[in-house]
């Protein structure tokens, strides 16, 4: 069977200090202008996230993640705009729902806030659950990094199964990066196969993290990384993932328009 084209996802960040958008797009007006441009370069959602979850980042009180992407959420939708919600936070998942966010993107798989999945549960919601494991100061060590992500993710279904989320609501993601080097990342993107559950879909995000950085020149900009995200998001598309996180949404939807003519 050919799969669908992966839905893109551009990275929408309103954060003073993410690695590689932050500080462009604090001002609401400029935030909900760039979310417009990812759509008319191709995005089919909008990925807004307002704390950024580079190691090592302040962490930012509720009020301000509301202050930062609820009018943004708002914005968006009102342009009819599907939105999803990067947040660990329930409170700010439930106020990005109420202003028309269809999904939710929670980095800590439901973990960081204990009414998540409830709030989840009690919407209609997707909702994205993402494998890490927290902010440890050194790296953690995997014995076999597919089996334990793997395991790892199937108990964050568990749970979101438990609180009363069905299947087609979830969205799984290996969580490249997160308490990841880059084998672990490389090992887990060669073997997504490996990683789907039941059936359940898989988002993955590559865009211009720093494992990507030994393919560029040395001391390039994040923007440098553009071209090895484009050109994995082609070989993703073709394992067949649901969703793809990027920041260039025009370079990488080229990459699945090639895909799209090579399996037509
Ligand atoms: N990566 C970042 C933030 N949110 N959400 C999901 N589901 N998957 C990811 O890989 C992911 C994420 C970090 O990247 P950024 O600083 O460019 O937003």
């Amino acid at each position: 069977m050919i799969p669908a084209r992966p839905l893109l996802l551009g990275v929408l960040n309103t954060t003073p200090d993410s690695f590689s958008d932050g500080g462009r797009y604090l001002d609401a007006a400029a935030a909900i202008a760039h979310g417009r441009a990812l759509v008319a370069q191709g995005a089919d959602v909008v990925d807004v996230g307002g704390e950024s979850t580079r190691p090592g980042a302040d962490p930012v009180p509720v009020a301000e993640e509301l202050r930062r992407t609820i009018p943004v959420v708002a914005g968006l939708v009102g342009d009819g705009i599907r939105v999803s919600i990067d947040t660990r936070s329930a409170t700010v998942a439930a106020e990005a729902i109420a202003a028309g966010a269809g999904i939710v993107n929670d980095v800590s798989g439901g973990t960081a806030d204990p009414r998540m999945l409830g709030t989840v549960a009690g919407s209609a919601a997707e909702l994205v659950l993402m494998h890490s494991r927290g902010a440890a100061a050194t790296p953690p060590r995997y014995t076999d990094v597919v089996a334990e992500v793997r395991a790892e993710l199937e108990r964050r279904v568990a749970s979101a199964r438990a609180a009363g989320i069905p299947d087609e609501r979830l969205v799984l993601d290996p969580g490249i990066g997160f308490a990841k080097g880059a084998a672990e990342n490389w090992a887990l993107l060669a073997s997504v196969d490996d990683l789907r559950i039941d059936g359940i879909r898989l988002l993955v995000g590559v865009s211009r993290k720093r494992f990507l950085a030994a393919l560029a020149p040395h001391g390039a900009p994040a923007e440098a990384r553009d071209l090895p995200t484009a050109v994995l998001s082609a070989l993703l598309a073709e394992r067949g993932v649901w969703g793809l996180r990027v920041h260039d949404v025009a370079a990488t939807r080229v990459a699945l328009e090639v895909v799209a003519r090579l399996v037509a």
